[in-house]
């Protein structure tokens, strides 16, 4: 944690500099945006300092009770999968009461194929927020599931369904491979809200579990909040934290943090830097103007970063969530997606909203969080979810 007080004070010192030097203030961020090559000097002299304090070995991160339970989960046994299962599930289930009892009901009588039954699992589809798109693809599906098979009953129907959805969810399952480059760099956006920072905080652990080592840069500058929530916990899981200055005059500037971060962590040798920054709503023009500024001079820092732009969404949003992806796609060309709160939510059928609505290249879903603790946000994985999605 030295070097993260002392990068603060670094940064602290540098706007009174540049305070005395006469400039405008609008006018030494930009400049602090890298498009002024001081800024390559500045940051050098940083890296040495944190350095300097860097430990000789990295700390042994403090487990809480929960946590240690993770690690064990981590180990490879089927058991450990079965309860990875089981906390989805039980994430879920308030979709599968809502969306999964409606289709009992529906199948449960038996009975026979018609017209009737299609419309009927059509509005069920449509009110579990599955969205117009993924409701008649899925349809179609079913459709062609119910003749090559013969199907005659209605109770066959939620098998082949569960398969129709199986399949369309596919494509959403990739896992995100960090090790292409190093240090690893993600960027984490969002609407207000929605969880990035608290996803920050799961994320780096999750990695650290695996052996890498992480730097977190806290790019949300516009509330005092964020720093401090980010600080606060970087500090109990002995993770380093690049933040800016604690002093509400002074505006920090996001894209200078993250730069910073960055630097920081080629000098320490450090595997992966999450980057959190402020919620913005899609319509707040110079808010998307400033997010990509941030991703310009993340491309300064290093070349190809970053190497994943990750999108978080709120599953309460429901439909929403697909103009957020095209939004925010087309700022930043988002590579891959976080989908929160799944737990608070019947809303889960959002997830084939967002297959149906970018089909057949849907952008990679690559957690899903359900629930508050350090080990609620997993891995998607199709067959689970569509499992825990169904009675
Ligand atoms: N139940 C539940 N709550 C969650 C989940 N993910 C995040 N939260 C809660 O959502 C709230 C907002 O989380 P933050 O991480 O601060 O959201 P943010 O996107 O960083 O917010 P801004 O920075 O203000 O835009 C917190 O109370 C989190 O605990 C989840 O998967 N399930
Ligand atoms: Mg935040």
């Amino acid at each position: 944690m030295f070097n993260f007080f002392k990068s603060k004070k670094k940064q602290s010192e540098e706007p009174e500099q540049a305070k005395q030097s006469g400039q405008p203030e609008e006018l030494l961020t930009e400049n602090k945006n890298v498009e002024d090559t001081t800024l390559d000097v500045e940051t050098t002299a940083e890296i040495e300092v944190i350095s300097e304090l860097q430990p000789e070995a990295e700390p042994e991160p403090v487990l809480s009770e929960s946590e240690s339970a993770v690690v064990e989960e981590g180990s490879e046994t089927q058991g450990a999968s079965q309860s990875f299962a089981s906390k989805i599930r039980h994430g879920l289930s308030r979709t599968r009461q809502n969306f999964g009892r409606q289709l009992s009901g529906l199948f449960g009588g038996g009975g026979k194929i018609d017209e009737a039954l299609y419309e009927e699992l059509e509005t069920i589809l449509l009110t579990a927020d599955v969205g117009v798109s993924a409701t008649t693809q899925l349809l179609e599906d079913l459709r062609v599931q119910v003749k090559r098979k013969g199907l005659t009953d209605a109770a066959e129907l939620k098998a082949a369904l569960k398969e129709s959805l199986a399949n369309m969810l596919a494509p959403l399952e990739k896992s995100l491979v960090t090790t292409s480059n190093k240090p690893f760099v993600v960027m984490i956006t969002g609407v207000n809200g929605v969880g990035k920072t608290t996803s920050i905080g799961k994320l780096a652990k999750f990695f650290q579990m695996q052996g890498q080592s992480v730097l977190l840069a806290a790019g949300d500058t516009f509330r005092a909040a964020a720093r401090e929530q980010l600080m606060a916990w970087g500090e109990r899981n002995d993770i380093a934290v690049i933040a800016p200055d604690s002093d509400p005059d002074k505006k920090g500037d996001p894209a200078a943090v993250i730069f910073d971060a960055i630097n920081a962590a080629k000098a320490r040798g450090i595997d992966i830097v999450l980057a959190d920054t402020a919620g913005r709503l899609t319509t707040q023009l110079h808010l998307m103007e400033e997010i990509k500024k941030v991703k310009r001079v993340i491309a300064k820092a290093m070349p190809d970063a970053p190497h994943e732009v990750l999108l978080v969404l709120d599953a309460n949003t429901g439909q929403n969530a697909v103009t957020q992806v095209q939004a925010f796609d087309e700022a930043l060309g988002v590579t891959g997606l976080v989908l929160t709160k799944l737990d608070g939510t019947a809303k889960g059928g959002v997830v084939a909203a967002i297959c149906g609505q970018f089909s057949p290249n849907p952008p990679a879903l690559r957690f899903i969080g359900v629930g508050e603790g350090v080990d609620d946000l997993r891995p998607f994985k199709a067959g689970e979810f569509v499992d825990a999605m169904f009675d």
